[in-house]
């Protein structure tokens, strides 16, 4: 990654800072670097360019994220059907076999939102083209738009190099353009897949027109629903000799992959020109930066809509463009364990969406690792499924047990998209990111400071997963709180200052939990995103020893270029639970419940947890207030008692047959009675 930047430090109790308090440093500078960190202190070896430093104050590390964010621009909106599951790999051979993919996770009902092309789809590796044999335009086209009749979608593979070919479009096109990154006055000649190529100089002024150009023409031909955007660190096949100059041949040389190699090492060289004689010594890390923003512009351009781009290659700011996924990783549990430290990295750089390659990309996966992959996988901001060509077929249908395990999660995962969603909103408005190491919910818990083993989805759901082969139990910490496991609500941890507790963690039994103190916003499972939309609401509210709790839910149609721009329909609903003399009090504060409204999106169901064991519930109201005004009027007993059963320690009280709709303010009593035992 080339990402140059370190935020969220954290200071330690009897430090110089208050304890739980969280700073942030950023060294803003794109040149080559190595950084050396040995638990007191940073240090930079920069081999050129400006010295940028920024310190955030915090003093929280919600508050770090959000002056960072402000600083280098705020991460961009997802489409909402991102947030479903992806699957991808590289040596698909044609487009019978990406239908058979389709098929067969609808066969086993397994929800599949995304299906990807690698560069297998491309005629001879050039970019924008479409292999005539194995991918046909006409069996492509046909296979797209069965796709969007399912209401699925399409993603595909762009790599920067260009093919130096007189007889291909792109090619010739940006000749004209004068677009090509250039050495000695003439492009650079690279290799990649496709044999010898030149590369977009995306620092040039006609970079973004060049390049949206060859996005709409292809788009105009294949009517694709996203952009993966690969090898842009440069990647090169050639090692290029150097020129005798000290920008191909710096005395300092850096770390790369574990040794100190030329700086020319598989890129393109650093002696090569940008626009304005900019050197590739220079700008060498702000390729993908750039690319990002030049697709993500061309995709408003020839969509109207919010665009979806994965990339590989990052800088500070790239999470105003694009997602990004960790890379090659292997089919290991390593690497799998690897992957949380990884996905929450990035979300601190201000990337949110990002995701590793589940159940791993090089070498053969195996059942049990694919299954805890898809475990953890699933709640990946983003989640793909992705292999290397020449490796074992890795769909989550193929083993009986992994299926069963995508089944679930993944089932869970899109009753809490409205959630997922949410926390996108909270991202882009103040860059808080949405899968998070514990301190950042715990930051006075000096426990929680090690911790990437486990990690928050928001502010109070916490993933357990199992990392290591064989085990049948997991070791998990739990900062303080009451703790509900969303698979059973009846299981339930219990700590007043945090502790440690071994869980059962036989194969079929992953483990998220939810914290009291939070309301969750979910809807029903379904096989698309779009299906599950239109399910009725669900709250789940779980109440902390004073019977408080708060929570939020944002909608709009999900593909808006803004989260809540001027004239997007759009909704934003909050949510209280608070202690009354004999019960607890649900309500909500609806800050625009337009698109609710236009949805008509009703909560059909309202569950509580954290009451005490023993509640039964006497009595509920519901309250229908009117054009959000606070009234007493439209006061109705609800239909269906709600009813209460005991799980371990708690109640789970669960009011069902509700019809509130989401876009108008709610007030639900409930008055319970403890009995006596
Ligand atoms: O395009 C092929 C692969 C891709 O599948 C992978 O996800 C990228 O990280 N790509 C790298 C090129 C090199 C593969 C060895």
């Amino acid at each position: 990654m080339d990402v140059r930047s370190s935020v969220g430090g954290r200071s330690r109790p009897g430090g110089g800072v208050g304890a739980g308090t969280s700073h942030g440093v950023l060294l803003l500078n794109s040149n080559g670097m190595d950084f050396v960190y040995t638990g007191d202190r940073i240090t930079y070896k920069v081999i050129g360019g400006v010295l940028d430093l920024y310190f955030f104050p915090g003093p929280s590390p919600e508050a770090v994220m959000n002056q960072y964010t402000e600083l280098i621009g705020r991460p961009t909106p997802m489409p909402y059907w991102s947030f479903g599951f992806h699957q991808c790999r590289y040596g698909y051979k044609t487009v019978a076999d990406l239908e058979g993919v389709v098929a067969g996770y609808a066969k086993a009902n397994i929800p599949l939102e995304v299906m990807w092309t690698d560069i297998d789809y491309m005629d001879a590796y050039k970019d924008f083209t479409l292999d005539p044999i194995n991918f046909p335009v006409e069996k492509m086209k046909e296979f797209v738009s069965s796709l969007h009749k399912n209401s699925k979608k399409y993603v595909l593979i762009l790599d920067p190099g260009i093919s130096v070919n007189e007889t291909y479009g792109t090619y010739i096109r940006g000749m004209q353009a004068d677009i090509f990154i250039k050495r000695e006055g003439a492009p650079y000649l690279g290799r990649v897949w496709p044999g010898p190529v030149y590369f977009p100089d995306f620092l040039h002024p006609s970079s973004e027109s060049y390049w949206g150009g060859e996005i709409k023409r292809f788009h105009d031909v294949l009517p694709f629903d996203g952009l993966w955007i690969d090898m842009n660190e440069l990647s090169n096949f050639n090692d290029p000799q150097p020129l005798p100059s000290t920008l191909d041949n710096p005395p300092y040389k850096m770390n790369n992959a574990g040794v100190h190699r030329p700086i020319n090492n598989k890129t393109i060289p650093a002696t090569s020109l940008h626009f304005g004689n900019i050197s590739e010594y220079n700008a060498h890390n702000l390729y993908g930066l750039l690319e990002a923003k030049a697709t993500n512009e061309a995709l408003v351009n020839v969509t109207g809509k919010r665009p979806f781009i994965l990339s590989r290659s990052t800088f500070v700011s790239s999470g105003k463009h694009t997602a990004h996924w960790t890379g090659d990783n292997a089919a290991t549990w390593d690497d799998l364990a690897y992957s949380i430290p990884a996905i929450l990295n990035s979300g601190l750089f201000g990337i949110p969406m990002v995701g590793a390659d589940i159940c791993g990309f090089t070498q053969d996966t195996s059942e049990e690792l694919c299954n805890r992959w898809i475990q953890l996988g699933a709640f990946y901001p983003f989640a793909r499924d992705h292999s290397n060509k020449g490796t074992i077929r890795q769909e989550l249908y193929l083993w009986e047990s992994v299926a069963a395990s995508a089944r679930v999660v993944l089932g869970l995962c899109y009753r809490l998209l409205p959630y997922l969603y949410t926390l996108m909103y909270e991202a882009n408005r103040r860059g808080i990111p949405i899968a998070r190491p514990l301190f950042f919910s715990f930051p006075e818990d000096t426990m929680t400071y090690n911790i990437n083993s486990q990690f928050l989805i928001g502010k109070g759901l916490m993933v357990t997963p199992v990392l290591k082969s064989g085990a049948q139990t997991v070791d998990a910490y739990f900062p303080s709180g009451n703790w509900f496991d969303l698979f059973n609500y009846s299981n339930s941890v219990s700590t007043a200052s945090g502790m440690n507790v071994m869980l059962n963690a036989p194969p079929d039994h992953p483990h998220l939990h939810v914290r009291e103190g939070n309301i969750l916003a979910m809807q029903g499972e379904a096989m698309t995103t779009e299906a599950a939309r239109r399910t009725p609401f669900k709250l789940l509210v779980v109440v902390d020893g004073h019977g408080n709790s708060t929570g939020q839910v944002f909608l709009d149609d999900g593909d808006d270029v803004e989260m809540g721009g001027e004239g997007n329909k759009w909704t934003l609903v909050k949510f209280y639970c608070e202690k009354t003399g004999n019960g607890v009090v649900v309500r909500s504060e609806v800050v625009n419940g337009e698109f609710a409204l236009i949805e008509k999106w009703v909560i059909d169901k309202v569950t509580i947890l954290g009451l005490r064991k023993g509640t039964r519930m006497t009595r509920l109201r519901g309250h229908e207030l009117p054009n959000d005004v606070e009234a007493t009027s439209g006061q109705r007993t609800v239909k269906t008692m709600g009813k209460s059963s005991d799980g371990g320690e708690f109640a789970i009280a669960e009011v069902s047959e509700l019809s509130l709709p989401l876009g108008k303010t709610f007030k639900l009593e409930v008055k319970v009675k403890v009995r006596q035992s």
